[in-house]
């Protein structure tokens, strides 16, 4: 069963080659300064709007940041939950994710049990994504209590993903983890890609437009950032992120 927005995404990376989104961390700006960034990020080419944060617990904030980007944007605004914290029901759509090298069985099957009913009664559109942390993998590792695939063994991020798509999953997300020194490395983004047959999204680190292109060249169908959107430059950091993308088909 395929919804709409994991349609659009789809035909957005058919028709594309590979596309950018935008990540906002509502712990981090107001519903105006969220919209802010969506208006702009969305005129410099984005493709859609994810929400969420590792550390993020507000329920009524993120409906207020949802709402606000949801009046100034018509791309898909995203759910990116850490926990069911994270659902909202102005959202388009809802990243229904699995930790795969997570250890504790709550942020495997846990979370996604407790929320589920949730998905259901708000008639949210649930995306279902395996989620991987490598490297660093930074707050979203930690508080996932990941074992982080190191990047020097992409094998192991190759078996991660086989399993997550073998038990069904849409899309594979290697995380570096937001704000990570050193992105996924070009060579395990390869690797995956060459072994799965479901769309695969990278981000964590990713800042630069050399960053952008490395990593659409090495296979990645979505490229995720959310630090550059943290800064008053987004217009111009966003689009140079997108440059990078682009130049790939080039
Ligand atoms: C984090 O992959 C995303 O979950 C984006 O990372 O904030 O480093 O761009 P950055």
């Amino acid at each position: 069963m395929v919804g709409s927005v994991e349609k659009y995404l789809l035909e957005k990376i058919e028709s594309e080659s590979a596309i950018h989104i935008t990540l906002i961390d509502p712990e981090k700006v107001t519903p105006p300064q969220a919209s802010r960034v969506a208006s702009k990020a969305k005129s410099s080419g984005t493709s859609a709007i994810m929400i969420g944060g590792s550390t993020f617990a507000s329920t009524t904030h993120l409906d207020n940041v949802i709402r606000a980007v949801k009046r100034t944007v018509k791309i898909p605004a995203i759910l990116f939950p850490n926990n069911v914290t994270g659902i909202s029901r102005h959202a388009d759509a809802i990243w229904f994710m699995s930790l795969l090298n997570s250890v504790d069985p709550y942020f495997l099957m846990g979370a996604q049990v407790l929320g589920a009913p949730l998905i259901k009664k708000y008639g949210l559109e649930p995306i279902p994504l395996g989620y991987i942390i490598v490297g660093d993998g930074g707050t979203a590792g930690v508080v996932g209590k990941a074992i982080s695939v190191p990047y020097n063994k992409p094998k192991l991020a190759v078996a991660h993903a086989l399993a997550g798509q073998y038990l069904g999953m849409h899309f594979i997300y290697l995380e570096a983890g937001s704000g990570a020194k050193k992105p996924v490395p070009p060579e395990m983004i390869r690797v995956v890609k060459c072994s799965i047959d479901v769309p695969l999204i990278v981000g964590g680190g990713i800042k630069s437009r050399r960053q952008a292109l490395a990593a659409a060249s090495a296979g990645a169908d979505i490229i995720v950032t959310g630090n550059i959107v943290e800064n008053t430059k987004v217009k111009r950091k966003v689009s140079e992120i997108i440059e990078g993308i682009r130049s790939r088909r080039a």
